[in-house]
């Protein structure tokens, strides 16, 4: 029997982070997929948010994408993916905040917005991206992984957003800003992980469970690249 079992949706972003982290640390594990439009009651009792992802190891439940993260560290310390070094650990965790605080809500109002609501929505997004860039990964290290060498939690919190930037980009008016060298080049060493080859999904599916999840009309919706830019 698998040493744990992740309770996720396979469209969730949050739900792939954990996957990632399973997959890197090479732990074995069940996939129960729960429908988010129609959840079963017993998962109503081990997920207190009715959110995934919630993981089952040893006899309890564990929820949300980064408290989970931060136990698997803990349970199977190696190969490690949180930092040794108090600063580096301290970046990790206001960036990890970050991602969920500011980030998350800036991409789901873009997502969701319409008529006149969609040009703030896209600048504001656009704005939170640039900062994450220019301020975050750009100051955190050269790379190519957002602490520098080695891959961390740090990375796999924000891979599943930049997965989805394109489906997400192609219904912004104006589009998304062009991104710098040093997130193409993090974008690139993440893509070429054996761990985000196997849980990737195209930027149409991507799309297509947009409007399936969020519920947002799409008539307009064309999927291209990000292009990426500035330096
Ligand atoms: N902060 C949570 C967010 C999880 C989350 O928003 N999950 C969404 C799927 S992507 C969900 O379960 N939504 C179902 C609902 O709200 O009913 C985490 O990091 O795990």
């Amino acid at each position: 029997m698998a040493d744990i079992e992740l309770f996720t949706a396979n469209f969730s972003p949050f739900g792939q982070r954990v996957r990632l982290a399973l997959l890197e640390k090479g732990i074995d594990f069940w996939h129960t997929e729960i429908d988010l439009a129609n959840k079963p009651e017993w998962f109503l009792v081990i997920s207190p948010t009715g959110e995934v992802p919630v993981i089952r190891h040893e006899d309890r439940f564990v929820s949300d994408s980064t408290v989970i993260l931060e136990y698997l560290e803990d349970v199977y310390p190696q190969p490690a993916l949180r930092p040794r070094d108090p600063g580096k650990r301290a970046q990790m965790r206001f960036w990890m905040e970050y991602a969920d605080e500011k980030l998350f809500p800036a991409i789901v109002r873009a997502i969701r917005s319409e008529g006149e609501g969609r040009v703030p929505a896209a600048a504001k997004l656009r704005d939170n991206l640039i900062f994450v860039e220019r301020e975050g990964l750009a100051r955190c290290s050269r790379g190519p992984y957002w602490l520098g060498q080695e891959l961390s939690i740090l990375d796999l919190v924000y891979y599943p957003f930049f997965e989805r930037l394109p489906a997400i980009e192609s219904g912004q008016p104006g589009g998304l800003p062009l991104l710098s060298i040093r997130l193409r080049y993090w974008l690139d060493a993440m893509r070429e992980r054996p761990s985000v080859q196997a849980t990737q999904n195209s930027a149409e599916a991507h799309a297509r469970a947009f409007t399936q999840y969020l519920g947002v009309r799409q008539p307009r919706r064309r999927v291209g690249n990000v292009e990426y830019l500035h330096a």
